[in-house]
């Protein structure tokens, strides 16, 4: 086995060594090709993950130009996401608040097997999570955590019409999580396969949980055409082991790919055989109205044991430690990526079907039965490079897969499997992603390398170097190297939809008249400052160039001071920021119609600046004001001075109240 290890230890090496590290692949008109003139749209959105920064950056393709950066999983100051009071509930977990994850496989929802511009789905692996994201704001609108598992990375793939999107679990754990010797792993550590209803924003669930043997699920595509109401799953560690799996999960000859029969899994639901298991997870949700986010917590998942829903689930013997399992576009094939194999398996679902019918069998692990390999397998790609990953297809019958080790795109046929061209790319090709690629209607056109290594691609950064996709044309018989472009964050998947899906349907501002926050003001003269007992509440308005109130006093040493801002414009891309001298948490940005609010608890007497943190107007630079803090228990009064008019309706309005709310047009 050492010796396995260490000969792919000299590949890797010898491949590294073989290419020509300065070489420059594109042609003479790979320019004009992704050229996007100034004044000009490009022709799709692409979606790449950020990796370990948690978020999703948005590029325009061809010209490969980052246009957004949509905060999902990690606090992000630049926005204020999981800084302001709004956004925190959406990171809220039940291991704490959670400003972090590691997110790798954005995904768009589809309606007939095609991705149809609604939402934009992306995992959380870290914390097992998923997240949905509106494609008419950018904004992450719901997430939902994962319970029973431990690392959510074969997910959220859909199925055809985004009626469920799936979690499966990394590593194997307890379930329920306690307390055991981890030499206890094959006894007491399973692997859970959640699936999540997903058509329905704002009611993300766990539909349901398959418990599985204590492998490592890796990764999953849905069943298309022919294999509709199937889930097909990548595992390792079939070995079970639980040290040094560089080694040891590395010792069978095959591992598994799991099939799941979901509509089975319903069937047995609807039999009363799934149990109820305990579980412990977070639902939050951005309520678009009140541009409040809330939490709820949950206790139960419907579990399914296979044992007791027969027909459910099956094992698929699949060389070496696979990696991606992804669907042609006609529902037949399921190909999967063997890390350390030396060919591309793929199986065929209507052999698997004749298989299952003439129970070609080869014994069961925990009750699960495993299909003979010469039963399933359609054919296997013969030397199609090293480490194959991750597989797109174009829709006319090849399919592309990414060559981790050999660092190059393989282009092959659906059929005879025969391998037609080959991309270097530089350096070490994770997924590869072509718009549509993985659903029933590729666009195909493009396709685009994501890349872990640089090397000597761009200009050196110090220790780590930029991160790559790199864009080829896939239009022709041969792939054209197009362009580079460097990423911010370390992509893994991506997704891409033609931008005249999306682009006329993008939300302008949000409505003032529907604004429910607590803390909104619809006008100027709303605006105010109000205590009870050392919470200190300010409301404001934001409208170019000016805050209203934007002087305020009474605010005291030991309070805790709520900045509700307001911006009341109804303007596109008018937004203004808020941030306040000494604040420990962000800024605030807050778009058109919407209310953000900032938690400031000051800790020193003085005046403090606020200003607008967005280049709104020409007056920008005078969008400021002040908050004076006084020590705690002195007899300064509370005062916001907003118009006279507007404070004779405040006072009168607290009359009818008990709160004491001072605005005072400089009356002090
Ligand atoms: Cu291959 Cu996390 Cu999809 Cu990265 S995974 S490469
Ligand atoms: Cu508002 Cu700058």
């Amino acid at each position: 086995m050492v010796g396995a290890v260490s000969s792919l230890a000299a590949v890797t090496l010898f491949y590294s060594c073989a290419v020509n590290k300065t070489a420059n692949l594109a042609s003479g008109d790979a320019a004009g090709k992704v050229y996007v003139p100034p004044g000009s749209y490009d022709t799709y959105y692409a979606f790449l993950s950020g990796g370990y920064n948690g978020q999703i950056g948005v590029y325009g393709l061809p010209s490969g130009r980052l246009l957004k950066f949509v905060s999902v999983f990690s606090q992000n100051p630049e926005t204020g996401w999981g800084y302001n009071e709004e956004s925190k509930p959406m990171l809220q977990t039940t291991y704490g608040f959670m400003p972090w994850d590691d997110s790798h496989h954005p995904e768009l929802s589809q309606t007939d097997g095609v991705p149809d511009g609604r939402w934009l789905f992306i995992n959380g692996n870290n914390t097992p999570r998923v997240a949905r994201v509106d494609l008419t704001t950018f904004e992450t609108t719901e997430i939902l955590q994962i319970p029973n598992s431990a690392g959510g990375h074969a997910s959220p793939f859909t199925t055809p019409n985004t009626k469920y999107i799936v979690s499966a679990t990394r590593f194997s754990v307890p379930i329920p999580n306690n307390d055991v010797a981890i030499e206890s792993y094959k006894k007491n550590f399973k692997g859970t396969l959640s699936f999540i209803t997903a058509d329905q924003p704002g009611k993300m669930d766990i539909a349901f949980q398959i418990l599985l043997p204590g492998f490592n699920y890796d990764l999953g595509h849905a069943g298309k055409g022919p294999s509709d109401g199937w889930f097909f799953f990548t595992s390792y560690n079939s070995e079970q082991a639980n040290e040094k799996l560089e080694l040891n999960a590395s010792q069978n000859d095959k591992d598994f790919i799991a099939a799941v029969n979901y509509r089975q899994a319903e069937q047995c639901i609807a039999e009363g055989k799934a149990r109820t298991a305990p579980a412990d997870y977070f639902h939050n949700v951005m309520d678009e109205k009140s541009h409040q986010a809330r939490s709820e917590r949950k206790s139960t998942v419907k579990m399914l044991d296979p044992s007791s829903c027969p027909g459910m689930v099956y094992y698929l013997p699949t060389p070496k430690s696979p990696h991606g399992v992804d669907i042609d576009p006609s529902g037949e094939y399921i190909v999967a990526g063997g890390k350390l194999a030396t060919v591309i398996p793929v199986h065929s679902f209507s052999k698997l079907q004749k298989a299952i019918a003439d129970k070609q069998f080869d014994g069961e692990v925990e009750g699960i039965p495993v299909l003979k390999y010469s039963a399933t397998i359609a054919g296997e790609v013969q030397k199609p490079g090293l480490g194959p990953l991750h597989t797109e297809f174009d829709g006319k019958g090849n399919a592309y897969t990414s060559m981790f080790i050999s660092s190059e795109i393989v282009k092959w046929k659906l059929g005879t499997w025969e391998v037609l061209d080959r991309m270097p790319v530089y350096y070490s090709v994770g997924h590869l992603m072509i718009p549509g690629g993985d659903s029933k209607k590729p666009w195909g056109q493009y396709a685009l390398s994501l890349n872990k290594i640089t090397k000597d691609r761009y200009l050196p950064t110090g220790p780590e170097l930029a991160q790559s996709a790199q864009l080829i044309d896939i239009s022709g018989d041969k792939m054209k190297m197009l362009l580079d472009f460097p990423t911010i964050g370390e992509p893994h998947y991506a997704q891409a939809l033609p931008a005249e899906l999306i682009k006329d349907k993008q939300l302008k501002y949000y409505k003032l008249s529907e604004n429910t926050n607590a803390g909104v003001v619809r006008a100027e003269r709303e605006g105010g400052i109000s205590r009870q007992g050392k919470r200190v509440d300010i409301k404001m308005a934001a409208i170019r160039s000016h805050f209203a109130p934007d002087n305020l006093e009474g605010v005291q040493v030991g309070d805790t001071v709520y900045f509700h801002v307001t911006n009341i414009e109804q303007d596109w891309d008018i937004v203004h920021g808020f941030a306040v001298l000494g604040a420990e948490n962000s800024e605030l940005i807050v778009a058109p119609g919407a209310t953000r609010t900032l938690k400031w608890i000051p800790k020193a007497t003085g005046v403090y600046p606020f200003y607008c943190t967005d280049f709104c107007s020409a007056l920008h630079q005078e969008m400021q004001g002040y908050v004076r803090v006084s020590p705690a228990g002195s007899n300064t009064p509370l005062i916001a001075n907003i118009s006279k008019k507007a404070a004779a309706q405040i006072a009168k309005s607290e009359k009818e109240g008990h709160e004491q709310h001072a605005p005072a047009g400089g009356g002090r």
